[in-house]
């Protein structure tokens, strides 16, 4: 039987292989794009919208997990409705029966390409060589999932619109396990589709009961000192703080994104002051952190942000309201707090 950690990446890599098959046709094919309103819209952006490929991505991950731990069914839950055009997606019996379903929203041969990505095996893919992990009570598990993380980016960069240093390369998928009795995060699995053309990586962190271990496959061998990560929508004047102070500000689209980035090592930390991530943006990368000797703390109270929160809410009830300050370790949220402080 896989464990929680394998079950985590194949489950990434399903999503990723949905994400992929949107670039595989020609340019003139019709990603199904939706706009989202009100609760489910993000305050970020003027419009904010979800794809086919968003809630099928979503679907694949879910059944993944479920196939594996059918009693964490209950317990996964992702950013997107299972709706979208009128249609409630799932992932059917086989390749046929999915294909049939996504024909209701796009073109015969669009929808056979992204079911044989929603059932492809990907058992291999990321998972030949993990260490053993600790055994984990899954009676007590719960998921997030963030399907395609940087939507908006995904979009530019399937329709061949994307400015250089955005599109596709932001695209993650966020898939992280909580303890539901604590709200601790416990596991997390980043997967960038489109990382190196479309080859991918993967990046995955332990932190349960006082073990800490992470992985991934072509992680660099960086140490970024005093480099932080904004969005483009941050406040000018949480910028200067750190740019007087001798940090090097940059900006990079995409949440999961910038959380990869500095589990990585590429950044020392990413901040953002406002509302504008989302529980399913951080659990994933939280547990990664958590594994390297950081955390992902909130930027106006400082303490930790946790995930077992009541189920079936509106989704503006999960957002990181009080932003975010995630970082790999003690000494630099103790410079940053006193930057802060100034
Ligand atoms: C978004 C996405 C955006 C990010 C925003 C997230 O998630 O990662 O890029 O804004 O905070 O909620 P920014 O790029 O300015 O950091 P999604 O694409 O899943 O809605
Ligand atoms: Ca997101
Ligand atoms: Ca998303």
């Amino acid at each position: 039987m896989k464990n929680i950690l394998e079950t985590l990446i194949n489950a990434s890599e399903k999503a990723a292989c949905v994400a992929r098959s949107c670039c595989a046709g020609s340019k003139n094919e019709v990603l199904l794009v939706a706009e989202k309103f009100d609760g489910d819209a993000n305050a970020r952006f003027e419009r904010d919208f979800k794809t086919i490929a968003d809630v099928l991505a979503q679907e694949a991950a879910k059944t993944e997990i479920a196939r594996h731990f059918p009693e964490l069914s209950e317990h996964v839950r992702g950013e997107e409705c299972s709706e979208i055009g009128g249609v409630r997606i799932e992932l059917r019996e086989n390749i046929e029966g999915t294909t049939d379903l996504l024909q209701y929203l796009v073109a015969p041969a669009v929808a056979k390409r992204m079911a044989e990505a929603a059932h492809r095996d990907t058992e291999h893919t990321f998972c030949d060589n993990l260490p053993d992990i600790p055994e984990i009570d899954i009676s007590d598990v719960g998921i997030w999932i963030d399907p395609i993380d940087a939507t908006a980016e995904f979009i530019a960069g399937v329709q061949g619109h994307a400015d250089a240093d955005r599109g596709l390369p932001c695209v993650t998928v966020l898939i992280g396990a909580y303890l539901r009795s604590t709200g601790e995060p416990i596991v997390g699995v980043i997967n960038q589709p489109f990382y190196n053309n479309g080859k991918g990586r993967v990046v995955w962190g332990i932190n349960y009961k006082g073990a800490h271990v992470s992985g991934g496959n072509d992680i660099p061998d960086t140490n970024e000192s005093n480099v932080i990560l904004m969005s483009s929508a941050e406040k000018p004047d949480v910028a200067d703080k750190f740019k007087q102070a001798g940090w090097e500000v940059k900006s990079a689209p995409g949440a999961g994104h910038k959380l990869l980035k500095v589990a990585i090592g590429e950044a020392t930390a990413y901040i953002m002051s406002q509302g504008t991530t989302f529980r399913w943006d951080t659990c994933a990368p939280h547990s990664i952190l958590q594994a390297k000797g950081g955390d992902l703390i909130s930027f106006s109270t400082k303490s930790p942000i946790t995930y077992n929160d009541e189920m079936h809410m509106e989704p503006q009830h999960y957002s990181n309201k009080d932003g975010i300050i995630a970082f790999t370790d003690m000494a630099t949220i103790e410079k940053i707090k006193k930057i802060l402080d100034n």
